[in-house]
């Protein structure tokens, strides 16, 4: 049987690459290039639910495509539930990785272990057919003191999920980080959904 298409409106490739080893089996998952997208998609909204929306809101009314997009965020209870939705560009350059984490390990260079607590969120905003329905994905851990590990992306490193045991994200492989992240559980929530129809 033919698979059916859903196109991902997001410009990371890791998370796409995440996204096709998720849905792949069923689903043939098209990215921005794939549908000729090249513009950058506003992420102007102050929550993460708002600029999922935004994105999926965008690719609906300029290309006419059922999709779903993600929108992610890092929320560190010692820093107020920051970098949360500025997530990408923490640091001050959006999309440097070693400079958001560098700005997190330093503002945080004197909280203990035990009030280093944080939690990946994602919330998926899915249009089809008309309709648009939101899905959210949730995981707890720690922030380290450094980096540990080389897979992954963004804050993967200094990310220890508390349902593992001790690696962070970044020393996880892909599979076993899906089984248990933000995004992991909100595609999950967004397949059982889609295979219900
Ligand atoms: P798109 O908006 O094009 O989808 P993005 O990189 O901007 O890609 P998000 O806004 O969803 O992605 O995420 C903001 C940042 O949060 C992202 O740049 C990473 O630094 C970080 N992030 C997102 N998902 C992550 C994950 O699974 N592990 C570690 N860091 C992640």
């Amino acid at each position: 049987m033919e698979k059916k298409k859903i196109v991902f409106a997001t410009n990371n490739a890791h998370k796409l690459e995440e996204l096709r080893q998720i849905m792949g089996d069923r689903y043939q998952v098209l990215s921005l290039a794939d549908i000729d997208c090249h513009e950058d998609i506003p992420e102007t909204a102050d929550t993460i639910e708002g600029n999922a929306r935004l994105k999926a809101e965008y690719i609906k009314t300029h290309y006419g495509y059922d999709c779903f997009s993600d929108d992610t965020g890092l929320e560190i209870d010692a820093l107020g539930g920051e970098p949360g939705v500025m997530s990408a560009r923490y640091g001050g350059v959006a999309h440097d990785s070693e400079r958001n984490i560098d700005k997190v390990l330093r503002l945080m260079a004197d909280v203990p272990m035990e009030q280093r607590t944080a939690h990946f969120r994602t919330a998926i905003c899915l249009i089809r057919d008309g309709e648009e329905r939101l899905f959210e994905g949730r995981v707890d851990g720690h922030i380290l003191m450094e980096r540990h590990g080389t897979g992954g992306f963004g804050y993967d490193s200094i990310f220890q999920p508390n349902e593992g045991d001790g690696r962070t994200f970044a020393q996880m492989t892909g599979e076993e980080k899906n089984a248990i992240s933000h995004r992991g559980r909100a595609v999950a929530a967004l397949t059982t959904y889609l295979a219900s129809l």
